[in-house]
C-alpha cells in the first residue's frame, strides 16, 4: 500500500520539498514536487526527481562492522566507547575528534556537538562545511556580527539586478536557477551578471558575464565600492581627503550610496573606501588585473548603482579561496555601502550547498563555534551552554578545523576519530594525505548509509546510518527555512539514525541522563530552548518558539524561516529590516579589503590553474547519485576542460586521455576541449572517486592552503601541469553484471539501466584478447560468443549472447577509434535481439535505418541529442520552448535548457 508523505530533498541547500508516494514491501517510492512548499513550489531538478532510484538496498550499509567483522550494536558501541575513553585517559580530550557533515540532520548534529564540546570536552568537532560555508559565516561575523543570511528566496522576483558571484546556480541550486529564469522570462528588465572564470551553464540567461581572472573577486568588489562613493567624499566634510578622484570612475555613480543608511546603522565604511580606494584606482585598473573589459566593468558598476534592488548571489567561487572571507566582506561592503539589505528584492545571500549547512551552523557544527550561535569568543557564552547542558566539562577553547583535524590525525596527535555523513578521503584537499593520516591512526569509526567509499575502506568501526527516506528529523535551507525531513521506509538491516548511534556511544561513555533521548522531536526541543536561552534579543537564531513544541506538532511541523519566537511567531522573511545587527554597537561593520592574490601562482613546473566543481547530475562524491543509472548519463566519464590553446600546446586532443599533476598528487581524466574555458586554467569535476574510476579522485591534486581567518581551502586555484597520457590500448566493456576487473591502468565504472559499462585504458597489451575477455565476462557454457580480432591494428571486439539476449560487449582498440555507445547500451533493454540487430552487433553502430538518440541530454525524459537535433532540424523548431513541446526534452526539472539552447 502506498503512503503519500512530504519530506525534503536531501540535495543541495535550496531545500526543495518532496511528496513522496513511497510502498514499503516493494521499497519503491514515486517522487513528486510538493507544490506547497516555499522553496520550490512542485519544482525539482534532474537529482530530486531521480531520488527513487536511490533507494535500493543493494550497496547499503546494513550491519555494524568492528575491525572488519560484521557484528551487532552492542559490540560496536561498546568498542567506539572504549576506545574514546581510553584516548581521552591517556592522552586528554584533544586526542579525539568528530568530523561531521552538512549532510547530518540537525538533530543529529545537536548530539555530536553537545557530546564532543559539552561532555568530552574538546572543541574538535568539525564538519565539512569548513570546506564549504566557513568564509561566508565569518564573513557575515565581521559584518553583521552574526552568521546571518538577510534575504529569501521571495526577493529574486522582486530584484532589478541579480548578480551571481562564483555560482554555478544552473547545476547546483537548478530549482533557484529556474525560478530566477522564470522572474526574468516574466521581467525582461530583470538584469542577471554572472562572475565566474568559467563560462558555465549559469551564462545562459547572463546579459552579462564577467570572466574574470580566477581569484580576482576582492579586487573587481572594491572597485565598486570606489565607483559607487564618487562624489560622496566632497559632499563629506570629515572625508574630504579621500583620494578618490572622480574622473576615473564615471560620473553619476554617487547617486547610489545611502549616505543616511551609512551614518546611521553602520560603523567603518570610511576605512573600508579608503581602503579600497588605495588599492585600487581606476576601472582600467580593475580590468587590467582581473583581466576584463574595461567597458564590461564599467556596464556591471552602472548597472549596480542603477538598480536599487539588487541581489548579490554567491556560492564556492567565493568560499573556496585564501581571500574568501575578504570576498564575502568586499560584496556585503558594496550592499551596506547602499543600504540594500533587508528590504525586498535586495541584500547579499549566501547559497548554502548542503541540504543541512545551515543547520550545521545553529548547533554549532564548526570547530570555533559552541552551539546555538554562540562560540569560544565569549566567556559568557561558554558558561551559558555549560549551565544550559549541565555539564562540567565544557569544551573551553576552539577545537582544529578541517584541514588542521587531519594534519595532527596525519602527526599522531589526534588518535581516535568519528567520520559522520562525509568522505574526506575524496573531499578534503591534499586527499592522499588524508588517506595516510586515516591509515596512521589508532582509531577510526566512520557512520555512513553505504558499504564502499573511499573513507569506509579505512575505518576501523563502521556503524551503519539510516539514509534519507529512513530518517527523521529537521533540516535549514539557504533562506534559514526549517523543513522536515520525514521516514518513507524502514530502515535498511540494522541501519540507525545518526542521532541514536551518537547518544548509544554517549551513555556508554557515562553521560547517559544528557543523551537520554527517545526521539528527534526531544533533541529538537532541547536545541529549540537552547537558542532562546537567556537570549533577549541578543542572538539571531531563537526558535525558542519550538522548545515547548508536543510530538505532534513537530510530526506537523510545515516549512518555516527562523527566527521563530514571541516576536516572530511566524518567522521572519527578512532579517535586519529594522536595521539592527548583533555586534555590540547594533551597527553593521564594513571591512577594509586588501586585495590578495591566491595563495599560489602558476609556475615554470605547474604553469596552469586548476579549477574544480560541480556537474549538474552527480551529488559529490557519487554514494548515493551514481546508483541512479539515469544521473550517469549526462557526464559518464572524468574529465578536464581545457581552453584550445592550451589543448594545442600541450597536445591535447578532444577526448584523449590527459594526466593532470600537481605538487600533491595526480589524476587521470578525459580531455574536453572548450572556449568556456579561459587559458591557463583548466577545471575537473569533484565527483570521481576510487570506487567509479581508477585515477579520478580530484582531491589529491588540490592545495590544502586555508584562508587565514575562515581557515576555508582554496579548492578552486592549484597550480598544475597537463600532458598527454597515451595508453597502449583504449577500449570499453559492457555487461549486465557487475565486473571485478584486474585493474588496467585507467578504468572508469559507468551504472546504466540494465548494464554496467566500463571504459578502459591500459599500458599493457595482455597475452590473448579473447583469454583476457573470458575471464572478465566468464558466461559459461549457455553463452554464444562472437568474436572478431585483428591482429594488424590491434582491434578486438567481441559479444557474449545469452540465447537472444545480450549479456556483454568488448571492444578494444590501439588508438580511440572506438565506437560511440549510445547504440550498444540501448540493448541491454532488450529481452532478444532481431537477426539484424545481432549481425551489427561487432560493428558497434545502429544497422542503417534504426535511430540512434545519441548522447543523452535530457535525463529526465531521456532524450537523447540526436533525437533533439532531427527534431530542430525536420520540425523547424526555434525555442527551447517548442523543442519542449514536440519532445518533452526540458519540461520538467529545466536544467538541461541551457545544453537544448546550445544545439538550437
Ligand atoms: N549538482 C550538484 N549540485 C550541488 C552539489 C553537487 O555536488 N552537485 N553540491 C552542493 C554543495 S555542497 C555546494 S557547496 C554547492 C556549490 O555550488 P557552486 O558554488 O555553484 O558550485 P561549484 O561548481 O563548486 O563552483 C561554482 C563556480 O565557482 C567558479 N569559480 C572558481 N574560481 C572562482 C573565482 O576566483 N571567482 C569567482 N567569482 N568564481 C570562481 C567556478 O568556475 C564554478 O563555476 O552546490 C550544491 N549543489
Ligand atoms: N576540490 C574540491 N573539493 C571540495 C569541493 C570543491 O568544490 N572542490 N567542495 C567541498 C564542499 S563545498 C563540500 S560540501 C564537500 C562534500 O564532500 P563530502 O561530504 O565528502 O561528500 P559526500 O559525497 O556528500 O559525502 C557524504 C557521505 O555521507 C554519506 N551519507 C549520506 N547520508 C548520510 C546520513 O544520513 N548519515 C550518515 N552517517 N552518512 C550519510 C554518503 O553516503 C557519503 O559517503 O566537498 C568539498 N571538497
Ligand atoms: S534543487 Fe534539486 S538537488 Fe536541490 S533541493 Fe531541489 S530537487 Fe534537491
Ligand atoms: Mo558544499
Amino acid at each position: 500500500m502506498t503512503h503519500t508523505i512530504k519530506t525534503t530533498c536531501p540535495y543541495c541547500g535550496v531545500g526543495c520539498g518532496i511528496s513522496a508516494a513511497a510502498d514499503e514491501q516493494s521499497r519503491h517510492v514515486k517522487i513528486q514536487g510538493d507544490k506547497n512548499h516555499p522553496a520550490n513550489f512542485g519544482r525539482l531538478c534532474s537529482k530530486g526527481s531521480a531520488l527513487g532510484e536511490t533507494v535500493e538496498l543493494k550497496g547499503r550499509l546494513l550491519q555494524p562492522r568492528v575491525y572488519g567483522r560484521e557484528t551487532g550494536w552492542d559490540e560496536a558501541l561498546d568498542a567506539v566507547a572504549d576506545s574514546f575513553i581510553h584516548v581521552i585517559q591517556t592522552y586528554g580530550p584533544d586526542a579525539v575528534a568528530i568530523y561531521g557533515s552538512g549532510q547530518l540532520l540537525t538533530e543529529d548534529y545537536y548530539v555530536a556537538n553537545k557530546l564532543m564540546k559539552g561532555y568530552i570536552g574538546s572543541g574538535n568537532m568539525d564538519t565539512n562545511s569548513r570546506l564549504c560555508m566557513s568564509s561566508s559565516v565569518a564573513g557575515h561575523k565581521r559584518a553583521f556580527g552574526s552568521d546571518t543570511v538577510p534575504g529569501c528566496y521571495a526577493d529574486f522576483e522582486l530584484a532589478d539586478m541579480i548578480v551571481l558571484i562564483g555560482s554555478n546556480t544552473a547545476w547546483c541550486h537548478p530549482v533557484s536557477f529556474q525560478r530566477i529564469r522564470a522572474a526574468k522570462e516574466a521581467n525582461p528588465a530583470l538584469k542577471i551578471v554572472v562572475i565566474d572564470p568559467r563560462r558555465t551553464a549559469t551564462c545562459d540567461i547572463a546579459d552579462l558575464h564577467l570572466p574574470l581572472a580566477a581569484g580576482s573577486d576582492t579586487i573587481l568588489f572594491n572597485g565598486l565600492l570606489n565607483f559607487l562613493s564618487v562624489g560622496y567624499a566632497s559632499r563629506t566634510a570629515h572625508l574630504a581627503d579621500m583620494p578618490v578622484s572622480d574622473t576615473h570612475w564615471g560620473i553619476n555613480a554617487y547617486a547610489a550610496l545611502n549616505a543616511d543608511y551609512i551614518g546611521q546603522h553602520t560603523e567603518g565604511f570610511a576605512e573600508a573606501l579608503a581602503c579600497a580606494a588605495r588599492t585600487v584606482k581606476s576601472i582600467a585598473q580593475v580590468a587590467a588585473q582581473c583581466r576584463l573589459d574595461v567597458a564590461d566593468v564599467q556596464r556591471f558598476y552602472e548597472g549596480f548603482a542603477g538598480n536599487e534592488k539588487v541581489m548579490s548571489l554567491y556560492s564556492q567561487g567565493v568560499n573556496q579561496s585564501t581571500s574568501g572571507t575578504d570576498k564575502v566582506n568586499a560584496i556585503i561592503n558594496c550592499h551596506l555601502a547602499t543600504g540594500r539589505i533587508g528590504k525586498p528584492g535586495m541584500g547579499p545571500f549566501s547559497l548554502t550547498g548542503q541540504p543541512n549547512a545551515m543547520g550545521g551552523r545553529e548547533v554549532g557544527g564548526l570547530s570555533h563555534q559552541l552551539a546555538a550561535h554562540m562560540d569560544f569568543c565569549s566567556a559568557e557564552d561558554i558558561d551559558r551552554v555549560a549551565r544550559f547542558w549541565g555539564t562540567d566539562h565544557i569544551a573551553r577553547t576552539a577545537g582544529l578545523p578541517a584541514v588542521e583535524l587531519f594534519d595532527a590525525i596525519y602527526d599522531g596527535k589526534v588518535k581516535a576519530v568519528w567520520i559522520m555523513g562525509t568522505n574526506p578521503v575524496v573531499s578534503l584537499p591534499n586527499a592522499d594525505k588524508v588517506k595516510q593520516a586515516l591509515q596512521r591512526c589508532d582509531f577510526v569509526v566512520v557512520s555512513d548509509c553505504i558499504a564502499d567509499t573511499d573513507t569506509t575502506a579505512l575505518a576501523h568501526v563502521l556503524l551503519p546510518a539510516q539514509g534519507w527516506s529512513e530518517k527523521d528529523g529537521t533540516v535549514t535551507n539557504s533562506e534559514r527555512c526549517i523543513s522536515r525531513q520525514r521516514t518513507l521506509f524502514s530502515p535498511a538491516g540494522q541501519a540507525r539514525p545518526d542521532w541514536w548511534i551518537i547518544s548509544q556511544v554517549a551513555g556508554r561513555m557515562g553521560f547517559g541522563a544528557a543523551f537520554a533521548y527517545q526521539a528527534p522531536v526531544d533533541i529538537f526541543r532541547e536545541h529549540a530552548a537552547l537558542s532562546g536561552f537567556e537570549n533577549n534579543g541578543r542572538r539571531d537564531f531563537d526558535i525558542s518558539a519550538f522548545a515547548g513544541m508536543s510530538a505532534t506538532e513537530y510530526e506537523q511541523l510545515l516549512p518555516i524561516q527562523w527566527p521563530v519566537n514571541k516576536t516572530y511567531p511566524q518567522g521572519r522573511a527578512r532579517m535586519f529590516d529594522d536595521n539592527r545587527f548583533f555586534t555590540p554597537s547594533g551597527k553593521a561593520q564594513f571591512i577594509a579589503i586588501t586585495p590578495r592574490p591566491p595563495a599560489h601562482a602558476p609556475d615554470a613546473d605547474y604553469p596552469l590553474i586548476l579549477n574544480t566543481g560541480r556537474l549538474r547530475d552527480q551529488w559529490h562524491t557519487m554514494t548515493r547519485t551514481a546508483i541512479a543509472a539515469k544521473l550517469n548519463q549526462h557526464k559518464p566519464e572524468p574529465f578536464v576542460e581545457v581552453h584550445p590553446q592550451d589543448a594545442a600546446y600541450y597536445w591535447l586532443v578532444q577526448h584523449g586521455l590527459a594526466l593532470i599533476e600537481s605538487r600533491w598528487g595526480a589524476m587521470l581524466a578525459r580531455v574536453q576541449v572548450t572556449d568556456g574555458q579561459q587559458q591557463g586554467n583548466v577545471f575537473v569535476p569533484m565527483h570521481w572517486t576510487g570506487q567509479y574510476a581508477s585515477m579520478g579522485r580530484m582531491g589529491t591534486l588540490v592545495n590544502p592552503v586555508v584562508d587565514p581567518v575562515s581557515k576555508q581551502p582554496e579548492c578552486k586555484h592549484t597550480p598544475v601541469r597537463i600532458a598527454v597520457y597515451q595508453p597502449v590500448w583504449q577500449g570499453f566493456m559492457l555487461s549486465r553484471q557487475e565486473l571485478t576487473l584486474t585493474a588496467p591502468e585507467y578504468w572508469v565504472k559507468i551504472k546504466g539501466g540494465q548494464f554496467y559499462r566500463y571504459e578502459l585504458a591500459g599500458q599493457n597489451l595482455p597475452d590473448d584478447w579473447q583469454n583476457w575477455a573470458k575471464a572478465h565476462l566468464g558466461g559459461g557454457a549457455q553463452t554464444q560468443w562472437q568474436e572478431y580480432q585483428d591482429a594488424g591494428t590491434g582491434n578486438y571486439r567481441a559479444a557474449q549472447l545469452r540465447g537472444k539476449r545480450l549479456e556483454s560487449v568488448v571492444f578494444i582498440a590501439a588508438h580511440n577509434n572506438l565506437p560511440e555507445r549510445n547504440w550498444l547500451t540501448g540493448l541491454f533493454d532488450k529481452e532478444a535481439l532481431d537477426s539484424q540487430e545481432r549481425r551489427a552487433l561487432l560493428t558497434g553502430m545502429a544497422p542503417l535505418g534504426v535511430p540512434d538518440v545519441g548522447a543523452i541530454v535530457c535525463a529526465c525524459f531521456n532524450v537523447g541529442e540526436n533525437t533533439i537535433r532531427e527534431a530542430i532540424k525536420a520540425q523547424g523548431l526555434k525555442t527551447h520552448q517548442e523543442v519542449g513541446q514536440c519532445l518533452k526534452a526540458g519540461t520538467n526539472c529545466g536544467s538541461c535548457v541551457p545544453e537544448i539552447k546550445a544545439l538550437l
